[in-house]
């Protein structure tokens, strides 16, 4: 079984193509020319891992030829939560290759998320480390195996217990790739989202694969670059932006560290002279707080790219004269868009704008509430369609009405100002979500599951600004008989199985929400008079 296909007018299909946007490249042919293009140079180091493009190559197709072997056929969906290990590119280029499709899972997810992802998008197989970061996933395996009826296999890297082993799985290995038609859906993305639980992106082969192309060019990658995955491999902005796609696209070595944190990171940069990497505001905070006292020698870093929440201008200025590098500011977005600011900029464009589009055919538009264009300059409402942006979620049939225009634009519920030269400045953001040190985190989610507690009568969730993490998320409770207290909701949010940094990072108890007149008031604007009430006078709890 397949998923739908995302569709494009055909008329913007032959654009694409005619543009050289689109080339027919599947993800698991592009493993074949890697290969064939790259063949002994080093394409990974992860752990004691140090290989080349063939031997990645080999490993990825006897992995192909295990997932095949367990039965997984075609176009069927494999749901992988890895973290920054070996295991990762060989998993997903394994299934590439066999013609299915990943959904990526990040390591935080527990199990509210995996159970949802795993059913929303049909998985038959779940890929896992046995442990990471003191969490032991092989009991949340067992649950998805139990609860998630499609899914029939389970695969570990590591300790498999009565599971099946990744480094068990094929033999020789396949020698070509399963043939894909490069218009289909190669991989579910997720998004953080503003509305419930996370929802799935479908990404093709031909619109990934472009701006795979384009980012590399943009930030300046050929075969002597070294990227370091810091942030989690299944994001977006590690994978693409330009990501260890893009490096291996060129050639380049991707490094893998397991956390981003600056002693390890470091450490990596100075031992593989390590020439990129990305990562979210608060760690380009906290790498510029340990650079001047580390022992480490940095200079091989050429450019940081920034990205996944607003890094202010203030701290933008600063990583030149503290990391010896250009910064790059990337606004992305999993659903498609991403905008760089070029490598040879003025610096006052890439300490104060969050960059321009990828692409001559991205189309951007930026509206006022009632839809009308406003003035260059002035913030309105970001809207997008383009090459390498879907057109609609995976079966959202309400989410999809909501966010996309029924001429296909994508809503990003970003407020935005454009500039000269068409680069944008993010103001804010429309929606209900936070932007927690660049994961988002939906209200609603949140809320949901504040108010299964039986102390909670009712709940509404708003970021907060923070110093370091940008916003964190502050939830306003109304109690049901008895006298709950903060603690309690945060171990029972957290007991409820859902990734820590969705647990609120502050807890206001109020005595019950304003209602108007005519009854209930929306959620949204429950939240911002909330906000305004409690927070806004400087008397939070
Ligand atoms: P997602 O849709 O979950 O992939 O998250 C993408 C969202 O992250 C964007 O729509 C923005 O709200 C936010 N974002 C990403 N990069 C930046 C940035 N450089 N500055 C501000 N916000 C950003
Ligand atoms: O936040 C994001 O989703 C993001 C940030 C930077 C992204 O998807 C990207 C670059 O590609």
């Amino acid at each position: 079984m397949s998923i739908p296909r995302q569709i494009w007018p055909e008329s913007f299909e032959r654009l694409y193509v005619a543009n050289g946007h689109w080339q027919g490249e599947t993800f698991g042919r592009m493993l074949d020319r890697l290969e064939a293009d790259f063949g002994e140079r080093l394409a990974l180091v992860a752990g004691e891992a140090r290989w080349s493009y063939a031997e990645l190559a080999r490993r990825a197709r006897v992995a192909a030829e295990g997932f095949a072997g367990l039965g997984l056929a075609p176009g069927e969906r494999v749901l992988v939560q890895l973290p920054n290990r070996a295991e990762f590119l060989v998993a997903v280029f394994g299934l590439f290759y066999a013609g299915l499709v990943p959904v990526y899972a990040l390591p935080a997810h527990r199990e509210t998320e995996v159970l949802h992802l795993a059913a929303k998008s049909g998985a038959r197989a779940y890929v896992i480390a046995d442990r990471h970061d003191g969490f032991d996933y092989l009991p949340l395996a067992r649950k998805v195996l139990a609860e998630v009826p499609g899914v029939a296999h389970v695969i570990v890297a590591g300790a498999a217990a009565e599971f099946t082993a990744f480094d068990g799985l094929g033999d020789q290995g396949l020698t070509a790739p399963v043939p894909r038609n490069p218009r289909e859906v190669a991989f579910l993305q997720i998004s953080g989202g503003s509305t419930g639980l996370p929802k799935l992106i479908p990404r093709t082969h031909d619109d990934y694969l472009y701006s795979v192309r384009a980012s590399a060019e943009i930030c300046g990658l050929n075969a002597e670059s070294v990227y370091l995955c810091a942030l989690p491999a299944a994001h977006n902005f590690p994978m693409s932006s330009p990501g260890y796609l893009g490096v291996l696209h060129v050639g380049g070595t991707v490094v893998m560290s397991p956390n981003p944190q600056p002693e390890v990171a470091f450490r990596l940069i100075a031992e593989h002279g390590v020439t990129i990497t990305g990562l979210v505001p608060p760690l380009a905070l906290l790498w510029m707080q340990a650079a001047p006292r580390s022992k480490h020698d940095l200079s091989s870093l050429q450019v940081l790219g920034v990205g996944g929440a607003k890094f202010i201008p203030e701290a933008a200025a600063r990583v030149r004269p503290t990391l010896g590098c250009t910064l790059q500011q990337v606004f992305g977005m999993a659903e498609g868009l991403v905008n760089y600011t070029r490598l040879d900029d003025p610096e006052d464009i890439i300490i104060n704008t969050q960059g321009r589009p990828i692409s001559p055919d991205d189309e951007v538009l930026v509206l006022d509430d009632d839809g009308n264009p406003v003035p260059e300059g002035e913030p309105g409402n970001l809207y997008t369609r383009g090459p390498y942006t879907i057109r609609g979620y995976h079966e959202e049939p309400s989410a999809n009405a909501r966010s996309f225009t029924p001429d296909g634009f994508y809503r990003t519920g970003d407020v935005v100002r454009r500039l000269p030269g068409g680069y944008l400045e993010v103001r804010g953001r429309a929606g209900d979500h936070i932007n927690r040190a660049g994961e988002k985190i939906s209200a609603e989610e949140v809320e949901d599951h504040l108010i299964a507690h039986e102390g909670v009568f009712d709940a509404a969730v708003v970021a907060l600004p923070d110093k370091f993490l940008g916003e964190k998320t502050c939830a306003f409770v109304v109690r049901a008989e008895g006298e709950v207290q903060s603690k309690d909701l945060k171990a029972f949010v957290r007991d409820r199985g859902i990734a820590e940094f969705k647990v609120p990072d502050q807890i206001v108890f109020v005595p019950a929400f304003e209602t108007t007149a005519v009854g209930k008031v929306s959620r949204k604007a429950l939240r911002a008079a909330l906000k305004d009430t409690y927070l806004n006078k400087g008397d939070a709890a």
